[in-house]
């Protein structure tokens, strides 16, 4: 039976991804908007004593200083009502400004908020706050994560926060400008135990080197990519969008994989490795696998990238 995206969703189903990471979300959103900043604001407290985020370059900023500077001349009051709208989704001018942005831009834009807390300059969670017992409970259990299940989480909410960009008709995205691609002279070139397909390896030497209009030529042109828990982005110019919106200055670190054929002449391949962000740099080493199906042709049709549930899996490579 040919393949479908939905089909190729399943294959190497033995792979274990960090379910923990949308759990916790779960128990997070249905948190009061006061609680969840209250407890992202103790979490990532606590998290800055192991690891330390590094700051957004200004041509992230740029595009989150108006919001940024209009928060800064409220009063506290208006400040705290300003960050509970945003947890709570409301439909707010800065809720729907927020919704047109990147997630780069909407983590600057916390990340300044939260400096700007630290100095006094917009309004701190009350001392003493008391979370809820559900809050505890959820704080406890980001505690019990890795460090790349701890900044997912972080991440995915931060992302979620604004107006639902779905419910906004017609907007223009906004995101950073798309950095040129490493010279070809800079290049380093991963290897792979076990895997010799020259695309698996071109993708990972173009996604390092952000050259994006490279990467994107060795997806077929129905291909599809499904980040960590996310439903597939499918086509090549929605692809390319994401790459050049979400993907700059990654570090992929593959370190071994099986290939063996599938049905219909396909090929799946599986690697595993690790993955670094560009704001956590090498203090976090995030557990992955790509799951690739490429087509008779050798152009990718499908690949998910999974965050893995714990460092064993970086060695699970059954079929
Ligand atoms: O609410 O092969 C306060 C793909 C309190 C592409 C705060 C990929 C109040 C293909 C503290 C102020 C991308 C899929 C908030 C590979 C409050 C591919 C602030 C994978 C919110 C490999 C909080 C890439 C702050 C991966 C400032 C897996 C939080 C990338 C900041 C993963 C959190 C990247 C930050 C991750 C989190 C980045 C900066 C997980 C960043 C996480």
């Amino acid at each position: 039976m040919p393949f479908t995206i939905d089909s190729a969703r399943g294959i190497f189903p033995n792979t274990l991804a960090a379910d923990a990471v949308p759990a916790t979300i779960a128990r997070f959103t249905q948190l009061s908007a006061e609680d969840q900043l209250a407890l992202i604001w103790f979490a990532y407290l606590e998290m800055g004593k192991a690891i330390t985020i590094a700051a957004p370059g200004a041509a992230s900023m740029q595009f989150a200083e108006g919001t940024l500077n209009d928060i800064k001349k409220m009063s506290f009051q208006e400040q705290s009502q300003v960050m509970c709208d945003l947890a709570n989704r409301a439909d707010t001018p800065v809720g729907r400004t927020y919704a047109t942005w990147s997630a780069n831009i909407k983590l600057g834009f916390w990340y300044q908020l939260g400096q700007w807390m630290e100095q006094g300059m917009v309004a701190p969670i009350p001392e003493g706050y008391q979370l809820s017992a559900n809050a505890s409970a959820v704080l406890q259990s980001i505690r019990n994560l890795d460090s790349g299940e701890q900044i997912t989480v972080l991440r995915n909410s931060v992302v979620d926060m604004g107006f639902d960009p779905k419910k906004l008709d017609g907007y223009k995205r906004v995101a950073e400008p798309v950095v040129p691609p490493t010279d070809i002279a800079k290049r380093v070139s991963v290897s792979i135990k076990g895997v010799s397909s020259s695309t698996v390896l071109n993708y990972m030497n173009y996604l390092n080197a952000n050259d994006f209009d490279a990467l994107i030529e060795l997806f077929a042109a129905d291909g599809a990519l499904q980040p960590p828990f996310q439903r597939p982005i499918v086509g090549k110019e929605a692809v390319l969008r994401f790459f050049r919106e979400e993907c700059q200055n990654l570090k992929l670190l593959p370190e071994q994989g099986v290939s063996e054929p599938a049905d219909d002449n396909y090929t799946q391949v599986k690697v595993t490795g690790k993955v670094q962000t560009p704001w956590f740099g090498a203090g976090v080493g995030m557990n992955m696998a790509w799951r690739f199906l490429l087509n008779p042709e050798g152009k990718i049709y499908f690949v998910a990238i999974d965050l893995l549930a714990s460092p064993l899996e970086l060695l699970n490579l059954a079929r």
